[in-house]
């Protein structure tokens, strides 16, 4: 058992009660009336499913069990400001504040994980990952590695041998989700090695160290000894790199339940496939450059972009380009939002990120072109007249400061998404399962049967 789990358990009782109480006496209870534009244009709006982790609001962003980033910034637990991934994994599944010790359980629960598979992979994953080809897009990558992991999940196992009733599903998904995310840096380090360095190894695991450094470690970029690659940065860029990572793994790890990642994961996961298949097929879904790939297309933009401008301060040139853009009927990456109608917040914290290290990115014209976009791109977009929101997304910013430290195959930007968005849809995965909530299985029309529905009303 660990801390974490010992303080979910005492929740349990009390949450499943509540959910029993809706159940017996508010099913009927009317939220939400689905339109037709709703069923043909994406579900879009439609309330209708629970999740607890986080909520987001059009106009403030997402907040964190009502806590705003700029919240969590000021109250988790973490290091140089920045708070660790580890911290928001205790808020998001407990409700509560994690204390520093609380926060560092974690990072011991998963390197105790890691010291019992000797800090490697197990050996038949390895094998695979070994025997893939070098040139695999790293999220086919990421997605294989995890769908073998699956091969030692404790719920499969338990649920296959008949161990296990339903009040009990919980515990081993819990489990499960631990290991997932303890081996993130194993395999996030083999794909960027399998991309880089032939396969072999750029860093070790320390396990002394929290997560994120970890991650650092295994892409080759931390200052210490565990790491070899290092991209000729020095100390205080690699110590920068290591806080952006824990800055980028804490806020990207959920976005409220109807994200294709999230949601895919949660659908999965309700026909009680393992937390690894479960997260696999979530994934799956972040890979699409609508969604989590969207970071890639970003630093190409960004890289094409600087190719035609000589001069950031070239407003003409640039809005040129963009409704050339426009103009060819393809999306301007990194912009727009399904629920958003303000600029993301978390695009505003990476931009305070660039903000405070202004000798850091001064000369670097990527950076630039990508605050200059930001100030540029709303108003074109608004004349466009297409998108509800006009306004930076998430992957407006992260691949390019990725990119400046180093790190440039751009195929790679979203398999360090995949790592953050491991921890809101497993958490609500083991949630889904102390709830016990029932396989999802929505009702379907066909266009015959809605084209009748529109006429008899
Ligand atoms: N550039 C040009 N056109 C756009 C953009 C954009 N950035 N965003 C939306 N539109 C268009 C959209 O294609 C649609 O056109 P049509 O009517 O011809 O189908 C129209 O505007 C209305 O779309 P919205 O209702 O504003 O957006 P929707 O909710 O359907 O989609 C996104 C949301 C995020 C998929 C969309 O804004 C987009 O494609 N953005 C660019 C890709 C991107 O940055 N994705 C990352 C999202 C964040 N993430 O990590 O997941
Ligand atoms: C996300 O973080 O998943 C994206 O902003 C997309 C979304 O919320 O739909």
């Amino acid at each position: 058992s660990s801390a974490l789990k010992d303080t979910l358990r005492e929740l349990i009782p009390l949450q499943r009660s509540r959910l029993k109480d809706l159940k017996t006496n508010h099913s009927n209870v009317k939220i939400d009336n689905i339109t037709v534009g709703s069923i043909i244009g994406g579900m879009r709006g439609n309330q209708s499913m629970l999740w607890d982790g986080t909520t987001l609001s059009p106009n403030e962003g997402i907040k964190f069990k009502g806590m705003t980033i700029k919240q969590c910034q000021d109250s988790l637990p973490g290091i140089d400001g920045i708070f660790l991934p580890e911290s928001m994994i205790w808020l998001l599944l407990t409700g509560k504040i994690p204390t520093m010790q609380e926060t560092k359980s974690i990072t011991n629960l998963f390197n105790e994980i890691l010291k019992s598979q000797n800090n490697c992979l197990p050996i038949e994953v390895d094998s695979i990952m070994n025997n893939l080809p070098k040139d695999l897009h790293p999220m086919t990558q990421l997605s294989i590695g995890l769908e073998c992991l699956s091969n030692n999940s404790s719920f499969a196992n338990l649920y296959k041998d008949g161990k296990i009733g339903k009040n009990d599903y919980w515990d081993s998904t819990f489990d499960d989700s631990m290991v997932l995310i303890a081996n993130l840096p194993l395999l996030i380090g083999k794909i960027y090695s399998n991309l880089i360095n032939n396969g072999k190894s750029l860093g070790s695991i320390n396990n002394s160290m929290d997560w994120s450094y970890n991650i650092c470690s295994m892409l080759g970029m931390t200052s210490t000894k565990d790491s070899i690659n290092k991209n000729n940065l020095n100390d205080k860029q690699l110590i920068d790199f290591n806080n952006l990572m824990r800055l980028y793994l804490g806020i990207h790890v959920d976005h409220e339940g109807g994200n294709v990642s999230a949601h895919t994961t949660h659908l999965v996961g309700s026909t009680l496939a393992d937390p690894f298949l479960s997260y696999a097929s979530g994934i799956n879904g972040l890979a699409g450059p609508l969604h989590g790939l969207a970071a890639q297309e970003v630093v190409r933009f960004l890289i094409n972009l600087e190719k035609n401008v000589n001069d950031v301060n070239d407003n003409k040139l640039i809005e040129s380009q963009i409704w050339e853009i426009l103009n060819s009927n393809k999306v301007i990456p990194g912009y727009g939002h399904a629920v958003l109608r303000k600029p993301d917040p978390r695009f505003n914290v990476m931009l305070e990120f660039v903000e405070n290290r202004q000798q850091e990115f001064q000369d670097d014209p990527h950076v630039q072109l990508m605050q200059k976009l930001s100030t540029l791109v709303p108003s074109i977009l608004l004349k466009h007249g297409k998108c509800n929101n006009p306004y930076p997304n998430v992957d407006a910013a992260s691949g390019i400061l990725f990119y400046h430290y180093g790190i440039q195959e751009l195929l790679f930007f979203t398999v360090i998404f995949g790592c953050s968005r491991s921890i809101g849809p497993l958490v609500q995965l083991i949630w889904d399962r102390i709830y016990g909530l029932p396989i999802e299985r929505p009702k379907s029309l066909d266009l015959k049967t809605l084209e009748k529905l529109t006429t008899s009303r």
